[in-house]
């Protein structure tokens, strides 16, 4: 599949204003400061698309890209340590009304290729087995290990994340490693519901 055009479409912060859409929908999730913006603007074959952040936990609204084919929405960073309870508590309830009412055709699921996952990573997979929302994870910023660990590496996140290694995509936005494949997941997801 090729990207011709990605362009924003609109940032959201509740439930009553989830995009109303024919369009299939692809969903990037992950913590702050895991690579969701930076994955979205590498399959956009765009830079800055979708804003990336040098102070993590920015995004706190679910943003919609039009991907053409499909509709892209880059959910909110979990995870973020200077976040109140309160926020959190708000986080968790955005999350769960996307996953419960918005029809997801697959979620791509972002884990840092170099990092143990977290506890929240691992909420985030049993919402999705809750939900029935089909998932792919995605082990990002793979450029920052040296080639031959990355996949031994991807073994050792299937091993924690209780997945199949063919579950795990290994991506670098930096280098583009990984882009096609992952492409070619999202088609396949896009073709399942037609
Ligand atoms: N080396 C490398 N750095 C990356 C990669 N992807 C993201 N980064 C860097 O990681 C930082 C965070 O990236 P973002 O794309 O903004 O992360 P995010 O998940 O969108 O963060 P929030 O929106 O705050 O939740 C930025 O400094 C990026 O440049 C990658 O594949 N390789
Ligand atoms: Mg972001």
């Amino acid at each position: 599949m090729k990207i011709n055009e990605a362009t924003f479409i609109t940032s959201v912060a509740s439930a009553d204003k989830f995009l109303k859409t024919d369009k299939p929908i692809i969903a990037v999730a992950g913590k702050s400061n895991v690579g969701k913006s930076s994955l979205i603007n590498m399959l956009a074959n765009r830079k800055k698309l979708a804003k990336t952040s040098v102070t993590p936990g920015r995004t706190r609204l679910i943003n919609y890209f039009d991907f053409g084919e499909f509709i892209l929405a880059d959910l909110p960073g979990y995870g973020f340590a200077k976040v109140s309870k309160e926020e959190k508590k708000k986080w968790g309830i955005l999350l769960e009304e996307f996953l419960s009412t918005q029809k997801i055709n697959l979620l791509l699921s972002l884990v840092d290729i170099r990092h143990e996952p977290t506890s929240d990573d691992k909420m985030m997979l049993n919402y999705l087995y809750h939900y029935a929302v089909p998932f792919a994870l995605v082990a990002t910023k793979a450029d920052k290990l040296p080639k031959t660990k990355v996949k031994p590496r991807v073994k050792e996140l299937a091993a924690s994340l209780r997945v199949g290694f063919a579950d795990i995509t290994a991506t670098s936005a930096e280098t583009g490693y990984g882009k096609e494949e992952l492409l070619s997941i999202i088609e396949n997801a896009i073709k399942e519901q037609e």
